[in-house]
């Protein structure tokens, strides 16, 4: 007789191809409709599952875990960031959690670039003009934003997506800044010819355009706090695709509405969906809903990982993604 197939909990909708193949490898348990699992659902599939497979909008805090069944050995995030899971609760209690770095490197920096560009450049304004019939043609002084060409581009966080920034910013003639907690390769420096700077606030008095890609956990909590936002010169523009906890966004809002700072390009917020209400009220800033990864390829190469993560892991072997704790 066949061995019995893991039961695999899939909290969200993922891509027709890899749900069909969840199918085929395992005992998927698919959520056909999307809707967001309640607490109270998410408690009952980490009773039942063998193997949950979580998103960004699941939290798998403590009180989850401590609920969780004696079969639960695998919690296969489908996505990088695993910040809505407990990983200290979930390592005492054996349970091995995956992400799905790399495949989401060059779409995230894809979107991060399009907002470096589009706040500067007023595009979103300028579109909700011409939308709203209100465009009277073109004018010598008409919308002029600002040039990013000659700027200085200050990225907070240089692992893979922000160098994937760098190259991308480089291209469009922006010098390259950066602070990490360890200063990247000299030959990766060279290339992207970029400066390091050991102290973020010294960064971030001297760019003209901040963009954040390090990982939200309890040591980058507001990083970009009301302190160091203050730092920022009144003409520079702030740019986030990583997570909105990295921003105090109610002081960064503040500074927006008193032109404090130019603009905001931003695709994550603190309290995900909401967003704070005076953020849409201001053309100097670009919104989106959280938009970094979302291609038909990057979510099925995030899939094909997670799939990837589950079958080594019931063949007994160490799955590539394993997340842990130290890393962070
Ligand atoms: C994903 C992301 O869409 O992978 C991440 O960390 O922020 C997004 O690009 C999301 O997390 C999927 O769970």
């Amino acid at each position: 007789m066949a061995p019995k197939k893991p039961l695999v909990i899939v909290t969200r909708k993922l891509p027709d191809a890899i749900e069909t193949r969840m199918m085929e490898l395992f005992d998927a348990r698919l959520n056909i409709d999307d809707h967001p699992m309640t607490k109270a659902e998410l408690t009952e599939a980490v009773k039942q599952a063998d193997v949950l497979v979580p998103t960004v909008t699941d939290r798998v805090d403590a009180g989850i875990l401590a609920q969780a069944g004696s079969n639960l050995r695998l919690i296969a995030n489908f996505g990088a960031g695993v910040d809505h899971i407990d990983l200290a609760s979930a390592r005492q209690r054996g349970i091995t959690v995956t992400n799905t770095p790399d495949v989401l490197t060059e779409d995230t920096a894809d979107m991060t670039m399009a907002l470096i560009l589009a706040v500067p450049r007023r595009l979103a304004e300028g579109e909700r003009l011409v939308r709203a019939g209100r465009w009277g043609g073109w004018g010598p002084t008409f919308m002029m934003g600002h040039r990013i060409w000659g700027k200085r581009l200050g990225i907070i966080g240089m692992g893979r997506i922000g160098q994937a920034v760098a190259r991308r910013a480089k291209g469009f003639g922006l010098s390259i800044h950066y602070h990490n907690r360890r200063r990247v390769h000299p030959e990766i420096e060279a290339e992207l010819e970029a400066t390091y700077w050991e102290s973020l606030d010294q960064m971030l008095a001297r760019m003209d355009v901040i963009s954040v890609h390090c990982p939200h956990t309890p040591a980058t909590y507001h990083l970009l706090s009301a302190r160091r936002l203050k730092l920022l010169q009144p003409h520079s523009y702030v740019v986030n695709t990583s997570r909105g906890e990295l921003i105090d966004e109610n002081a960064l809002t503040r500074m927006l509405q008193k032109r404090e700072i130019a603009g905001a390009g931003l695709d994550v917020f603190e309290h995900e969906p909401a967003v704070n209400p005076k953020l849409l009220e201001l053309d100097s800033v670009v919104l989106l809903p959280h938009l970094g990864s979302a291609t038909i390829e990057g979510r099925t190469d995030m899939g094909e990982k997670v799939l990837i993560n589950i079958k080594t892991h019931i063949d007994g072997h160490s799955p590539p993604d394993r997340v842990l704790a130290s890393m962070l």
